[in-house]
């Protein structure tokens, strides 16, 4: 089986690795920006897999599950569609911040700070993904060994430092932007944002909704307040 098109194949997984004769697998994948993946088979004569029709399940619409059956030589491909789509999102960030713990090696610390959302059911390994404050240089920083967890919250600390969840820049507060790109350096989520008052917070209300000011600020955990409406 193998990914087409532009949109990749983050996670595929099968509910058993071998298959007797007219055994059926049932398959499922987790698609990104905009990729609706449907089973198309190539089949090699007798005993050929056969594609079934193809669904989506879940909330979100993000995976679909296709039922084969085959002799176990056959070989698939996955062919991107129009209409699913699943993303990561810039949650909420602080640009200036006096008095938020937020890095775990040190309490005393109070950096700037972005949290990423993953709405979808699928933990999502974040190596080679890229992240940046300037929209003209998407691979400013490649992000390592990180993972954000099927329907988590990530906080990165944009303290000019390196390693792990640290960012070797800082947010400005009287303006910035910043930006979140899969390893091909396709836009996941984008944000520019323009005098931010110390320990003013801001970010998506619902989670991924629209762009708000926050009344107080939830690092890693879900936005449950509202400050404003978007601006
Ligand atoms: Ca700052
Ligand atoms: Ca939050």
């Amino acid at each position: 089986m193998t990914p087409t098109g532009l949109a990749p194949i983050w996670v595929l997984t099968g509910d058993r690795v071998l298959l007797d004769t007219r055994s059926t697998v049932v398959l499922a994948w987790l698609a990104t920006l905009g990729c609706a993946p449907s089973i198309s088979d190539e089949g090699d004569g007798a005993g050929a897999a056969s594609a079934g029709t193809t669904g989506t399940t879940g909330t979100t619409g993000t995976t679909g599950s296709d039922g084969t059956t085959g002799d176990g030589n056959d070989t698939g491909e996955v062919t991107p569609g129009p209409e699913q789509s699943f993303r990561l999102y810039i949650n909420e960030w602080m640009a200036s911040n006096s008095d938020q713990a937020v890095d775990p090696d040190d309490p005393d610390a109070t950096p700037d700070w972005v949290e990423l959302h993953n709405p979808s059911e699928f933990d999502i390994d974040l190596t080679g993904w890229t992240v940046t404050d300037d929209l003209g240089d998407v691979r400013k920083h490649t992000l390592a060994d990180i993972t954000l967890s099927a329907g988590g919250f990530l906080v990165l600390l944009a303290d000019d430092q390196t390693g792990g969840i640290h960012l070797p820049f800082k947010l400005s507060a009287e303006g910035d932007a910043f930006g979140l790109y899969d390893p091909d350096g396709v836009p996941a989520d984008r944000v520019e944002f323009t005098n931010l008052d110390d320990n003013q917070v801001a970010g998506r209300y619902p989670d991924d909704g629209p762009l708000v000011l926050l009344s107080m600020p939830t690092p890693g955990a879900t936005n449950d307040t509202a400050e404003a409406m978007e601006r």
